[in-house]
C-alpha cells in the first residue's frame, strides 16, 4: 500500500510472474499519489479466493480494481462478475502467443460485464494506473491537477526530445535527423 492511506486502488495479478509487468503500474500510481493494495490471486488456481477477495476489497472501499493475468487471462472478468466497480485489464506480455491471447481473453467480455482494457504488457500497465486515476479524478480535484500536471510534462518531453534530435543527440544519436532526406 502506497503512502499508509486507505488503498482506493487494488492491483490484482494471476502470478508472481506477473509482477515485473505490474511494478509499472504500482510506479505510476505511487507518481500520481494514489494509494494502492496489490494482491496475487487466480481465477483458474484459486477461484474460490478470487470472489472472496474481490468481495472484500470493494467491502473495504477499493474505487477501482486494476487486474493483470496471463495466457488465458480472465482474472479481470471474474473480478468485474462480482463487483460494481470499474475493472481494468491488463494482459500479459508473453507465452507462445505473447499476450493476444491475453489480450483476446480480457477485451472479449459478454455483454453485461464490462472490463477496460489495456494494451499489452508494460505500456498497458502503466496506463491501467493513468486511467484509474482519471477515474478517481472525477470527484478529487487535486488529483485532476496532478493528471493535468503530468499530460505537461509528457509534452515538455516530446519537446526536449525533438531539440535533442536537432542538437544531435537523439536516442539513437544519429545526428540531426531533423532535415534529412530520404
Ligand atoms: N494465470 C494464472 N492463473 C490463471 C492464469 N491465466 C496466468 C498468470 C501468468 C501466467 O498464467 O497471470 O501470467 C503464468 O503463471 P505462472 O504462475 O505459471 O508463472
Amino acid at each position: 500500500m502506497a503512502h499508509g492511506e486507505r488503498p482506493l486502488v487494488a492491483v490484482l495479478m494471476g502470478s508472481d510472474s506477473d509482477h515485473p509487468t505490474m511494478r509499472e503500474c504500482e510506479t505510476m500510481l505511487d507518481e500520481l499519489g494514489i494509494p494502492f493494495v496489490t494482491r496475487i490471486t487466480s481465477a483458474h488456481r484459486a477461484p474460490k479466493k478470487t470472489t472472496a477477495l474481490a468481495e472484500a476489497l470493494e467491502a473495504e472501499g477499493i474505487q477501482v480494481f486494476i487486474v493483470g493475468a496471463g495466457l488465458a487471462a480472465h482474472l479481470a472478468g471474474a473480478v468485474a462478475s462480482v463487483s460494481t466497480r470499474p475493472v481494468i485489464g491488463v494482459p500479459m506480455e508473453g507465452g507462445s502467443l505473447r499476450g493476444l491471447d491475453a489480450l483476446y481473453s480480457i477485451v472479449q467480455m459478454p455483454s453485461g460485464v464490462p472490463v477496460a482494457t489495456v494494451s499489452i504488457g508494460k505500456p498497458g500497465a502503466r496506463n491501467a494506473a493513468i486511467l484509474a486515476a482519471e477515474i478517481l479524478a472525477l470527484s478529487r480535484p487535486e488529483l485532476s491537477g496532478r493528471l493535468r500536471a503530468f499530460k505537461e510534462a509528457l509534452e515538455r518531453s516530446v519537446e526536449e526530445k525533438d531539440r535533442d534530435l536537432a542538437a544531435g543527440a537523439g536516442a539513437d544519436g544519429g545526428g540531426t535527423g531533423r532535415e534529412r532526406t530520404a
